[in-house]
C-alpha cells in the first residue's frame, strides 16, 4: 500500500479543447511516454475513450481520470470531451485542476469550444499551457493560430500571468512536440526526432504543485465531489481532489450537502474505500493525501458538489455551477401498440428512477416531472446530449418515446419573451456558401463574420452567424448535405435575446399507415409518389404509426400493407422486377430533427419508430397547423 504523496510532487491538470483538436491522441503517448503500459503491449489508439458510444462516435462524452509518474512526480490528468454538448463535463472538473493544457489545431485555429473552456480555466484561475497541436498538417497556419490564441486569451481576460503562457508546438499523433518555433519544420520532415518530454517538463515547471492546507491529524480533511461513479463491491464512489488534511480508511467523515429543496444535509459515514490513479488503473490505498485526485466510498448518498469534511466545524465549499439547459425533451413511457416486443417496456417508476440516476452524474442535465404520471421532461443543452442518453438507454434494454426537442423560453422583466441565441461558427466549401447562407438566414442567422479564402486551406470559407437554438434545431443534416459532408460547423451559446418570430420548420406533413399489419413491397410501391419512405416490406406497423414523409404539406393516411390481387402467377413474378428506390432510413439523429410537436420517437433496443401521438386516425385531423416551431 502506497505512502502519504508528498503535494510539492504533484501536478493535476486537464486537457481541454473545441472537438477533435487531439486531446485524446496527446493522452495516449503521455500514458505511453511515461511508462504506463508494458513495452509491447498493445494499447488501442485513443485508450481514454473507454465507452463504447465513445468508441464508435469516435468522440469523448465524458471526462475521465489518469495520471502517469514522471521522476518522482504524479501528474494527475483529466481527459475532457470537446463538444459543445458536454460542456458541463469540463465545468464540473476545474476544481479539481490547478492547470490546463489547451490545444488548438495548427489548421482550425481557436474555435467556439476553444473560448468556452479556456474562459472556464482562465476564471477558475488556472495556470494555461498553450499547445498548437496538428502541426504536421499541410494546412497548418501556426503562427496565425498563435496570434489568434493570443487575441483569445486576452479578450478573455486572462491575467498578466495568464496571458504569459507557454507555447507548446506538438504533434500528439506523433507523440513529439518542441518549444522552439523554428524547429518544426525539421521535426515534421522526420529530419530531426523528438518525444513528449518538453511537455512534461513544461507541466512540472509551470503548473503550480497544488495548495494544501495543513493538516492537524485528518480533522481538516476537505474534498469536494466532482464527479459519481458505482462499483458492485463498495456502492457509491465519490471522485475528487483532497483539497486540505488527509483521510484514512475506516474515517469517520461527513458529507455536507443540500437535498432537494435545497435545506443542507450532514451524513456521517465511515470511509469503507480509498483510490487513486496510477495509469488506467484505480489502487486502493489506507490513506489519500491533500493535493491528490482519487476515490472515496462509504457514503450512501454522494452529489456532485458535496464537500466531504474530517469535522463538523468545517463549511462546505461552494457548489459546483454549471451553465444552464437550453433545450427541454419529453420523454415518456412506450404507449404504442408494439410496446415490450423488442425490449423491456419499462412503467413511469423506471423511467423517471433511470432519467434521475442520469442526471446525478451529468451535472448538465436536469429533470423536471410534468402534469402526466408516465411523462417527464428531461433539460439539457443539445441534440446530441439527448442522442447519447436515448442510445444508452436502449442499449440497457429499454423501450420509451422521447417528443420533439424544444427551445428553453425566459421571459424578462418587462414580459418580453426571451430565446437563447448562439453563434455558429462554419468552414466550408466556396461553392456551398450561396446555398448554407439561405439556409441560415431563413431561419432568423444573422451573418456576423465573412472570411473568405483566409481561412485554413484553398477554396474554403469562414462564416460566422447569430442565430437562434431554434433555428439550429435540424439543421446540421441539411447543413451536410448541402457542403457534400465537408463542412465544419460548432456553435457556442452567447445569451438570451428578444425572441426572433416565427420559423419555419418542416413543410411537409407525414405518410401514416392507416392500419396494423406488416409492410408489402407491392403496397409500398403504391405510395412511392406520394413521397419519401422510410422502410421497405416486411416491417410491423400500426395505425398512426408514421411510414414517411408526404410531398404536400398536409398528413396522408395510407395502406402500406396492400397485397396484389393475383390473377396469375407470372404476373406476380414480374412485378418484382419492380423495385422500391430512395428509401430513406432513418436514424435516430435524423428522426429528432424530423419530428414535430404532434409526433414522437418510439425507441426500442432494435427499432426507431415514428408515430403520431393520437393514433387513431378518427380522432387526428391531416391538415397540419402552421408548422412553425
Ligand atoms: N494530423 C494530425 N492529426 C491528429 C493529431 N492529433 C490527433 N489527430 C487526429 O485528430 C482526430 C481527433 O483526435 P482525438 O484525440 O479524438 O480528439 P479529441 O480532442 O480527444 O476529440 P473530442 O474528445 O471528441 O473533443 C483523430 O483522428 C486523431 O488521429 C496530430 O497531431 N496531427
Ligand atoms: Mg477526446
Amino acid at each position: 500500500m502506497s505512502t502519504l504523496q508528498d503535494s510539492s510532487k504533484i501536478r493535476n491538470i486537464c486537457i481541454i479543447a473545441h472537438v477533435d483538436h487531439g486531446k485524446t491522441t496527446l493522452v495516449d503517448f503521455l500514458l505511453k511516454q511515461a511508462g504506463t503500459f508494458k513495452q509491447h503491449q498493445a494499447v488501442a489508439d485513443r485508450v481514454m475513450d473507454s465507452m463504447d458510444l465513445e468508441r464508435e462516435r469516435g468522440i469523448t462524452i465524458m471526462a475521465k481520470n489518469t495520471s502517469v509518474r514522471v521522476g518522482d512526480t504524479k501528474i494527475n490528468i483529466v481527459d475532457t470531451p470537446g463538444h459543445a454538448d458536454f460542456g458541463g463535463e469540463v465545468e464540473r472538473i476545474m476544481g479539481m485542476v490547478d492547470g490546463a493544457l489547451l490545444l488548438v489545431d495548427a489548421a482550425e485555429g481557436p474555435l467556439p469550444q476553444t473560448r468556452f473552456v479556456l474562459r472556464k480555466a482562465l476564471q477558475q484561475g488556472l495556470k494555461v499551457i498553450l499547445v498548437i497541436n496538428k502541426v504536421d498538417r499541410p494546412d497548418a497556419r501556426i503562427d496565425e493560430v498563435v496570434n489568434q490564441a493570443f487575441d483569445l486569451f486576452i479578450e478573455l481576460g486572462a491575467t498578466d500571468a495568464q496571458a504569459n503562457f507557454p507555447i507548446v508546438y506538438a504533434c500528439a499523433r506523433q507523440g513529439w512536440c518542441t518549444l522552439e518555433r523554428a524547429d518544426v519544420d525539421a521535426f515534421v520532415s522526420g529530419e530531426k526526432k523528438g518525444t513528449l518530454q518538453p511537455l512534461f517538463d513544461e507541466i512540472l515547471r509551470d503548473i503550480p504543485a497544488p495548495k494544501v492546507l495543513e493538516s492537524r491529524e485528518g480533522a481538516d480533511f476537505q474534498i469536494l465531489v466532482s464527479n459519481l461513479s458505482y462499483s458492485d463491491y463498495v456502492g457509491r464512489l465519490a471522485i475528487g481532489r483532497v483539497l486540505a488534511g488527509s483521510v484514512k480508511k475506516g474515517q469517520r467523515v461527513i458529507r455536507r450537502g443540500v437535498d432537494a429543496s435545497g435545506a443542507a444535509v450532514n451524513e456521517s459515514f465511515n470511509v469503507s474505500q480509498l483510490y487513486t490513479y496510477e495509469g488506467l488503473r484505480q489502487t486502493e490505498v489506507e490513506v489519500r493525501s491533500a493535493g491528490d485526485i482519487g476515490v472515496l466510498a462509504g457514503g450512501e448518498k454522494f452529489e456532485i458538489g458535496d464537500t466531504v469534511v474530517g469535522a463538523e466545524t468545517i463549511s462546505p465549499l461552494p457548489r459546483i455551477v454549471v451553465e444552464k439547459p437550453t433545450l427541454g425533451m419529453i420523454f415518456s413511457v412506450n404507449t404504442s401498440p408494439l410496446s415490450g416486443k423488442e425490449g423491456e417496456a419499462i412503467m413511469s417508476r423506471k423511467l423517471r428512477d433511470r432519467l434521475l440516476r442520469e442526471v446525478r452524474t451529468n451535472v448538465a442535465l436536469r429533470m423536471e416531472e410534468t402534469a402526466l404520471p408516465d411523462q417527464f421532461r428531461v433539460l439539457g443543452r443539445g441534440e446530441l446530449q439527448f442522442a447519447i442518453l436515448i442510445e444508452q438507454m436502449r442499449r440497457e434494454n429499454f423501450e420509451f418515446m422521447i417528443g420533439k426537442p424544444t427551445v428553453l423560453m425566459r421571459t424578462d422583466e418587462n414580459g418580453q419573451k426571451l430565446e437563447p441565441m448562439e453563434r455558429a461558427v462554419l468552414d466550408l466549401p466556396e461553392w456551398s456558401v450561396g446555398d448554407v447562407s439561405q439556409v441560415f438566414q431563413s431561419r432568423k442567422g444573422i451573418m456576423t463574420r465573412y472570411e473568405g479564402g483566409s481561412g485554413h486551406g484553398s477554396g474554403r470559407v469562414r462564416l460566422e452567424f447569430d442565430i437562434p437554438t431554434r433555428g439550429l434545431l435540424g439543421i446540421r443534416s441539411r447543413y451536410m448535405t448541402l457542403t457534400k459532408g465537408e463542412g465544419l460547423f460548432s456553435t457556442q451559446l452567447l445569451d438570451y435575446g428578444p425572441y426572433k418570430g416565427d420559423i419555419p420548420h418542416r413543410t411537409s406533413g407525414s405518410l401514416i399507415s392507416d392500419r396494423a399489419g406488416e409492410t408489402v413491397e407491392y403496397g409500398l410501391l403504391g405510395l412511392e409518389d406520394r413521397g419519401i419512405l422510410f422502410f421497405g416490406p416486411g416491417v410491423p406497423v400500426y395505425e398512426g404509426m408514421i411510414i414517411g414523409e408526404h410531398s404536400k404539406e398536409n398528413d396522408l393516411n395510407v395502406n402500406p400493407c396492400r397485397e396484389k390481387k393475383l390473377t396469375n402467377i407470372r404476373a406476380a413474378s414480374a412485378e418484382f422486377l419492380v423495385t422500391l428506390s430512395g428509401i430513406r432510413k432513418m436514424s435516430l439523429e435524423q428522426s429528432l430533427e424530423w419530428i414535430d410537436e404532434d409526433e414522437w420517437i418510439e425507441v426500442t433496443p432494435k427499432s426507431i419508430r415514428i408515430r403520431k401521438k393520437v393514433l387513431q386516425q378518427n380522432l387526428r385531423s391531416v391538415k397540419r397547423e402552421e408548422r412553425m416551431q
